[in-house]
């Protein structure tokens, strides 16, 4: 009988950490921004979509609207260090135009919040598009190319779920604790 090819994780006993997709329980911050906002409230759309396909609740979830995505970061940053979320989801879109200002509020926007996630205890997910167009904006807002709030929301639940994983094997007798402010 021909015998199986061993599964090398198993094997070597690899420790493996796979983030869970459940919104149940789950508080989720969205920091939105109203610049273009015929393209940011499609990715609000697709991100409380997809919170409500996998357990979340209307009571969990707060939207915060900010001006544009240049106030993404340090709003999203007071968010992160309140206590109150286990995700901070920041949503906007940042389109070109034919001054260099694109330039400066897309690195800006992206390097705070990169800033923030790193810095934060909770997952702090950047779901804000930058495009050359507005048909590439239309594009990741829910029609051809997905839509990039859904996908920020699917982020966020898959790394609530690792941070919560790391956080009981650092510190089991804290099994089923939400985290450091949970
Ligand atoms: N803000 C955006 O969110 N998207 C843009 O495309 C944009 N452009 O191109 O100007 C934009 N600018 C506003 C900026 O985010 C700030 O709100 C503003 O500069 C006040 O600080």
């Amino acid at each position: 009988m021909k015998k199986n090819k061993p599964d090398p994780a198993v094997e070597m006993r690899v420790h493996e950490l796979g983030g869970e997709l459940s919104a149940r329980g789950v508080r989720i911050a969205i920091v939105a921004s109203r610049f273009n906002s015929f393209i940011v409230e499609r990715l609000i759309d697709g991100a409380l979509d997809v919170l409500r396909r996998t357990g979340g609740s209307a009571e969990s979830t707060t939207i915060l609207r900010c001006p544009g995505a240049f106030e993404i970061p340090p709003l999203a940053r007071r968010c992160s260090e309140s206590g109150m979320f286990d995700a901070v989801l920041c949503l906007g879109a940042v389109i070109r135009g034919s001054t260099p200002h694109f330039d400066y509020v897309a690195g800006e926007a992206a390097k705070g919040i990169a800033q923030t996630a790193m810095s934060s205890h909770v997952p702090v997910i950047f779901g804000v598009l930058t495009t050359d167009t507005i048909e590439q904006a239309v594009e990741r807002a829910g029609t051809k190319a997905g839509n990039k709030g859904a996908d920020a929301a699917l982020a966020a639940l898959e790394m609530i779920s690792l941070y919560r994983q790391l956080h009981e094997a650092l510190d089991p007798s804290q099994s089923g604790s939400t985290g450091r402010h949970g």
